[in-house]
């Protein structure tokens, strides 16, 4: 493996970490079949970037990539510690003020593949990004599942770029001090739904959002968003946000154009909102800030045992 060229941001709190050069050549197909390609047969990659001691369980990571069209700014795989993700609304921002760090593009409009499709986003200001989401659905509505200890709880599953359990079901209020009990309350729903094989069309929703009222004025909802890999997002989630969005639009409780602003468990927030984009699904548009936070070169020594990253639970 060559040395990493990394630039970590982070959306809202949640960090992201893209690798600018030393990267797997993964070929010329598109994102999907590249990060096919990147799961096989580089996953060391993944774990060197992310893992402790060099990274940390919430960091979500991106693999810079050329894109197929090249009328599009760049092509990303998301990933993160449990594995790849298909799309990552936190870490577009990122790779938004990223891209500009490197004097790669300026404000205006630009398209970026992602294994999910062509997304697009706006860099607004040196630090604030509104991006257009891949099409969001919602594939379930109040589906009901029996957790162990917890009861039975209601809920909606949506894909929104990756797959969401939407629940208004808590077992405290949603404040940043209760961060343990939320996680192993979205835990336990997550093991239930799998154990049910209550999941998404794939067979698998790999995110639990947890909805209560806002914490401050201006906000419609504070979530909580539970990651898989068992870290939780700092950011009000990109994808989550845009689940949300297809459940409302679904209940007709959030009109087309309208803004929702969704607050994250440490208060962060982003502003929503979407339009149709026929046979039930929307088109979301969410807008929200990065900031650089370093630029570093990630070495791998062949006599260090934890080149590759250690695994933490
Ligand atoms: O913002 O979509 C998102 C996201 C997914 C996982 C962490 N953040």
């Amino acid at each position: 493996m060559k040395p990493l060229q990394v630039i970590d941001s982070h959306t809202e709190g949640e960090p992201t970490r893209i690798i600018i050069a030393g990267g797997p050549d993964l070929g010329a197909g598109d994102m999907a079949t590249r990060r096919a390609l990147f799961a096989r047969h580089h996953d060391d990659v993944r774990r060197c970037a992310l893992f402790e001691p060099r990274g940390w369980e919430a960091l979500v990571g991106a693999l810079l990539c050329e894109p197929v069209d090249p009328a599009c700014a760049a092509g990303v795989i998301f990933f993160n510690k449990a594995g790849m993700l298909s799309m990552c609304g936190h870490g577009l921002m990122g790779l938004a003020v990223t891209l500009a760090h490197m004097g790669r593009i300026s404000k205006g409009r630009h398209s970026v593949e992602t294994p999910a499709g062509p997304v697009s986003f706006e860099l607004l200001s040196q630090d604030t990004v509104r991006i257009e989401n891949v099409a969001a659905y919602r594939h379930a509505a109040s589906i009901s599942v029996d957790v162990p200890g917890r009861g039975i709880v209601h809920g909606d599953i949506a894909w929104g770029g990756n797959w969401f359990f939407l629940t208004k079901a808590r077992p405290c209020a949603l404040e940043a001090q209760h961060i343990p009990q939320l996680t192993a309350y979205a835990q336990a729903i997550q093991d239930a739904l799998n154990a049910a094989g209550l999941g998404g069309k794939d067979g698998l929703v790999d995110h639990i959002e947890v909805f209560g009222p806002p914490g401050e004025q201006g906000a419609n909802a504070r979530s909580f968003v539970l990651c898989p890999g068992g870290a939780y997002d700092r950011s009000p989630c990109g994808t989550g946000t845009s689940a949300k969005l297809a459940c409302l639009a679904a209940d007709g409780a959030l009109a087309p154009g309208e803004t929702w602003v969704q607050e994250s468990i440490i208060g962060s927030r982003f502003s929503a909102h979407y339009r149709p984009s026929g046979e039930g699904r929307i088109i979301p548009t969410l807008t929200g800030r990065a900031w650089i936070m370093a630029q570093a070169t990630l070495l791998r020594d062949e006599n260090d045992p934890f080149a590759d990253g250690m695994a933490t639970g």
